[in-house]
């Protein structure tokens, strides 16, 4: 088992720098290991962990650093040896608070600040009056607001004293409610440090899976000191929680650009140095591992703790599974049920808007009136088949009608022209002609009346002296009479006519 927690450090140390690096097109990340630790071999046979410092009542042991134990007014720490040198970074802390009572104390802090603090400060563990970033996991209510477990950060400009008796909310720039203690899983937190926005995400240790970590906040504007330490510290009281940090990972974060300019340059300096010292130490490693057997022939053995579980333990261990099953069924469901209730909004919306009238077709104008898309029946096909047909016959019969009508009319124009006396007079022609009759009739009246008027005259001279013999009423008779005579012709000729017409 041993061999193959080795082999996990290899594959980290070689692959991660190399799967971080494909990714290049987004944030680059890159592992920083002088500023992490992690089981197996947290700590070397001398107690030392490689790249940092601890103190205080904190104890390294191989498979985590215990920062303070469950004891009465303890108080430890742990600080990296060495200032940053990069800007941005991401922190996954995999820690445990456990402790037999029903409250802990006091927390534990993860530091980021300018200077490494003490090992057995006043504020979990480490100095107050910092610069930079603490983020606090603050078992114990202080200011009985019962609000605590809190996860919080406070940030300090190196001048404020930490409000312990209020719990820091006076100071505190964000925080969430978090129970962290007594968790069948080590719970987790990652802090993320770029482009001055602070966001802690944490994992409560209800189950073992990674990707069940939540947001506890994101802050903005932040601005922590370009350049600090790292450190982890925890405190006791009356009240006496065993606090464990497991994992420190750092990874410093890029911008996309940053590393393509100036990166590889420095790299590929740095690539030579760094993989000697990972070599140097993976030969101390392996001599470390040699020794240890030696020294302990009889623990190569599979031994009851490590190999063997008891029945409560399997248990436990069985019921933890089937938990971590039930949950991740439930999410799959909920995540199921969320898609399901998506799509049935979706079509509720779609059906409501056609119902107002309102449905928007791909493409067309939002409120556009209502274009209900219907497919053409079979019957409304056969309807529009007969109405054509139909059409068709009836263009027929009028084809046949026309033919029919210019033949005659042919017909009627050839007999016109044998017979040029049953000419078709035009429109007006009657009238026209009548006044024109009635003109000459008129003009011949006259003319007669004043040829009697002078026959009169000459052969009875004196007889009607001065006044002629046609009184009025005798002239409008004639004319009366004359207008009878044509209008009776008028009429008998368009009989006449009427009647040629018909014959044809
Ligand atoms: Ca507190
Ligand atoms: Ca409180």
């Amino acid at each position: 088992m041993k061999m193959a927690a080795e082999v996990r450090w290899l594959v980290l140390f070689i692959n991660l720098p190399l799967l971080l690096w494909v990714n290049a097109e987004e944030v680059h990340k890159k592992f920083e290991y002088k500023y992490s630790f992690k089981p197996p071999y947290l700590a070397q046979k001398d107690g030392s962990v490689p790249f940092w410092e601890y103190g205080g009542n904190a104890i390294a042991s191989s498979e985590n650093v215990r920062v303070a134990p469950s004891l009465r007014s303890q108080k430890g720490a742990i600080w990296t040896k060495e200032m940053t040198n990069f800007d941005w970074w991401e922190v996954d802390l995999v820690f445990r608070v456990t402790g037999r009572g029903r409250i802990g104390a006091d927390g534990l802090a993860f530091w980021y600040t300018a200077n490494k603090g003490q090992y057995n400060g006043t504020v979990f563990g480490s100095s107050d009056m910092w610069n930079g970033l603490g983020l606090f996991f603050d078992s114990f209510d202080n200011d009985n607001k019962h609000n605590n477990p809190y996860i919080m950060a406070v940030l300090n400009n190196g001048d404020q004293i930490f409000d312990h008796a209020n719990d820091g909310t006076t100071q505190s720039l964000t925080g969430c409610l978090r129970d962290f203690r007594n968790k069948p899983f080590p719970t987790r937190a990652r802090i993320e440090y770029y482009k001055n926005k602070l966001t802690v995400l944490f994992h409560n240790g209800m189950t073992n899976n990674d990707n069940n970590y939540e947001m506890c906040f994101r802050a903005d504007n932040v601005h922590l000191p370009q350049r600090g330490y790292f450190g982890v510290s925890a405190a006791t009281g009356g009240l006496a929680d065993d606090h464990d940090v497991l994992h420190f990972l750092t990874t410093s974060l890029h911008p996309p650009g940053e590393m393509a300019a100036s990166g590889r340059q420095v790299s590929l300096e740095d690539e030579a140095k760094f993989s000697r010292e990972y070599q140097e130490y993976q030969e101390k490693l392996e001599q470390q591992k040699k020794d240890y057997k030696k020294e302990h022939p009889d623990e190569h053995k599979p031994d009851s703790d490590g190999w063997y579980e008891t029945d409560g333990q399997r248990e436990l261990r069985q019921i933890f599974d089937g938990q971590s099953q039930i949950f991740e069924v439930v999410r799959e469901l909920n995540k199921q049920v969320d898609e399901m209730v998506g799509r049935q909004e979706r079509t509720l919306s779609l059906i409501s808007q056609i119902q107002l009238g309102g449905v928007q077709v791909a493409g067309g104008q939002p409120g556009a009136p209502a274009q209900l898309i219907d497919t053409i029946r079979r019957q409304e096909v056969d309807a529009v088949l007969s109405n054509q047909n139909i059409i068709l016959n009836t263009a027929r019969e009028i084809k046949s009608f026309v033919g029919e009508v210019n033949s005659k009319a042919e017909s009627i124009l050839s007999n016109q022209a044998r017979q040029p006396t049953a000419q078709v007079q035009p429109i007006g022609y009657d009238y026209q002609s009548l006044v024109a009759e009635m003109r000459d009739g008129l003009n011949r009246v006259k003319r007669d009346v004043s040829e009697t008027n002078a026959k009169l005259s000459g052969a009875t001279p004196g007889g009607c002296p001065t006044v002629n013999c046609l009184t009025t009423t005798m002239f409008l008779a004639f004319l009366a009479i004359q207008m009878v005579i044509l209008l009776g012709y008028s009429i008998y000729k368009d009989n006449k006519e009427a009647q040629a017409k018909k014959f044809y």
